[in-house]
């Protein structure tokens, strides 16, 4: 058997960055009108790697916020990964004693990945073992003051060639809405995000939702609700598809055996890191639950990651990989590009494939840190 290569960190630099979205993005959980983001390099012997955390400003995707993930990542992670990670599947082991912090740790285990692959010349694609040059995309529409400004949205979208359409719903800008565009496009593949902002006496809404012809509707229930998603989706005929509730393959596995949804939706944040990711990938397509891939409006560093993941053999669903324009007037990367078919391409060159152009890094960043082997 061939040994596989091994890589030292010798540092790592913590970067946040700030970019101006070219849009805000409501959700059922708050407004987001610049996309902050903490980029990590891995700093090896042979050359460096990038990964992105995606925890937002304030804890309310999930109990993980920006803040506490540059202070999880430079007090406690880096330093257990400079000098003593030879592998990147060795990042999460080096982790381990620390609960929690998932987005952290898959931005720092994406660093080093990539900067191992890097080193031996594989792209990630290839190593998670992707059957595709290019993925459909699709695209997720915030909540917006009303219906007519959600469809002049998602005209503009659909011009371009976006295969989906993921509307974000709450209470109170639900059904009425979904109802209106889905008259003024019977035809296009919609699906609904409540990011768990209902519980279960909201079951006759998605029983009206489900009179819609939409794809999924996702996370409609509470992050750590299994149990009445498992419920819920016994009443329904459209397709219950968990996000928030799925933190790891095991997580996967649960919500799979209790029928809790029927798809699934991968974001490596969410999960611990890209490795974990495909871990979930692999649980889902043994069970046959297709699976596609979300998004943190990530700039183009997660943006390549997530193309990655997306060439997997079990995501068959168009995921929220848009493109840079979507999200930036200027990407931290070459921008991200739809072709008109509704497709980007799957980055080929090894690791992630894309890296940041130093003036677009320097001008966004608004804090570093460096942190290298300990002194003994
Ligand atoms: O990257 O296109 C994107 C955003 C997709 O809807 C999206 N993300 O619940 O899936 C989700 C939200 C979370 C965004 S938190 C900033």
């Amino acid at each position: 058997m061939t040994q596989e290569p091994t890589l030292s960190v010798r540092a790592v630099e913590l970067r946040e960055v700030a970019i101006p979205l070219v849009r805000p993005f409501r959700t059922s959980f708050g407004e987001e009108t610049q996309k902050r983001a903490i980029l990590v390099r891995a700093i090896t012997d042979d050359g460096e790697g990038w990964g992105e955390c995606v925890s937002s400003d304030e804890p309310r995707y999930s109990e993980e916020w920006l803040e506490g993930s540059w202070m999880a990542l430079e007090r406690w992670m880096s330093p257990a990964v400079v000098s003593e990670v030879h592998r990147p599947d060795q990042v999460a082991s080096a982790l381990r004693w620390i609960r929690g912090h998932r987005m952290a740790k898959a931005a720092l285990e994406a660093a080093v990945l990539d900067g191992w692959l890097r080193m031996a010349g594989v792209s990630l694609s290839s190593h998670l073992g992707g059957v595709r040059d290019r993925v459909p995309c699709g695209v997720s529409v915030g909540i917006a003051p009303t219906a007519e400004a959600m469809l002049e949205e998602i005209l503009g979208y659909l011009s371009k060639g976006y295969r989906r359409v993921k509307l974000k719903i709450e209470p109170g800008r639900d059904l009425a809405v979904v109802r209106t565009i889905r008259e003024a496009l019977p035809d296009t593949p919609l699906s609904v995000d409540a990011n768990g902002a209902y519980t279960p006496a909201d079951t006759p809404l998605f029983e009206a939702l489900d009179e819609l012809g939409l794809m999924m509707m996702v996370q409609p229930l509470d992050t750590e609700d299994l149990l009445d998603h498992a419920a819920l989706q016994a009443r329904l005929r459209t397709p219950i598809c968990l996000d928030e509730s799925i933190r790891s393959a095991r997580d996967a596995l649960a919500a799979v055996r209790l029928e809790a949804c029927r798809i699934i939706n991968i974001k490596p944040g969410r999960v611990g890191g890209i490795l974990e990711a495909k871990r979930v990938h692999d649980v889902a397509f043994g069970s046959n639950v297709p699976v596609w891939i979300g998004g943190m409006l990530e700039t183009g560093v997660g943006r390549a990651a997530n193309l990655a993941l997306a060439s997997m053999p079990g995501v068959t669903l168009p995921g929220d990989t848009s493109a840079s324009d979507r999200y930036f007037r200027e990407d931290l990367t070459e921008p991200f590009v739809l072709s008109p078919d509704g497709t980007m391409p799957v980055p080929a060159a090894p690791g992630i494939g894309v890296e940041p152009l130093p003036e677009h890094l320097r001008r966004c960043t608004v804090r570093t840190s460096h942190i290298s082997a300990r002194s003994t």
